[in-house]
């Protein structure tokens, strides 16, 4: 299972949701409020010491920078390719 941790208004978050819909993939969706500085919180940054959305956890990959996780997921779930 998948989860992605993200933000309505964040435009990384939401190219990373667009791939993954378009993939036709199942996930969880979290929702990290930056209007309230959510994602500062330690609990967050023990997932991206960043403090950046978007964040996507799998069983046994932690992926943060979309450019990253889009690059990732072309290879994992290839079909239909995005580029
Ligand atoms: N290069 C990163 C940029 C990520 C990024 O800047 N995310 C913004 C939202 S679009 C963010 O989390 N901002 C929170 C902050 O600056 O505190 C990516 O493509 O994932």
């Amino acid at each position: 299972m998948m989860t992605l941790y993200g933000y309505f208004r964040s435009s990384t978050s939401y190219r990373t949701r667009i791939a993954m819909n378009l993939k036709g993939l199942d996930y969880d969706y979290i929702s990290v409020n930056l209007a309230k500085d959510e994602q500062l919180a330690d609990a967050f940054k023990s997932l991206n010491p960043q403090g950046l959305v978007p964040v996507l956890q799998t069983d046994d990959l932690l992926l943060y920078q979309s450019p990253a996780i889009l690059e990732w997921l072309e290879e994992v779930h290839p079909k239909p390719a995005i580029a």
